[in-house]
């Protein structure tokens, strides 16, 4: 049995774009550190918004999507500090990206997604819905306001 020498090429060509795809992934994981978010077990304590202080770097922020905006809708943070995100949403899918962050979520019904970022650079992070959500999608916004020691509640 032989293969045709245009099969040949084709089958060579084929593995060699796979190759760099699966190459491309690899770079990504280790240059970037991208990883997937966390997915873990629904419960509907994860529905009530707020940030909790584990200790002084370290915090927790249970985030709610809605039409049209993110609960809590402000979080302040010192320098330095390690945030586990919880994300959820109470309606239809909505999107949690968090600007010069790696951060680029989903927030749906009935699911928790988790990722953890640290702030290592005062300012204000904008949390935004990049998921068309209905009419005032544009307007779901949200702020991480680090270099400050008070919390929302
Ligand atoms: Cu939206």
């Amino acid at each position: 049995m032989t293969i045709d020498k245009s099969e040949k090429k084709v089958l060579i060509v084929t593995g060699s774009i796979l190759a760099l795809f699966v190459f491309s992934i690899l770079y990504a994981r280790g240059k970037y550190k991208s990883d997937l978010p966390e997915c873990i077990p629904y419960d509907k304590a994860y529905e009530v918004p707020k940030v909790n202080k584990i200790d002084d770097l370290t915090y927790q922020v249970f985030a709610v999507a809605q039409m049209w905006s993110f609960e809590p809708s402000q979080i302040y943070i010192p320098v330095g500090s390690e945030v586990d995100f919880y994300v959820t949403s109470k309606d239809v899918v909505h999107g949690f990206n968090i600007a010069e962050k790696n951060v680029n979520m989903m927030a749906i019904y009935g699911n928790i997604n988790k990722t953890t970022v640290k702030f290592e650079k005062p300012g204000v992070y904008k949390i935004t819905c990049h998921e068309y959500c209905g009419i005032g999608h544009q307007s779901m916004q949200a702020d991480v306001i680090v270099n400050y020691t008070n919390t929302t509640k």
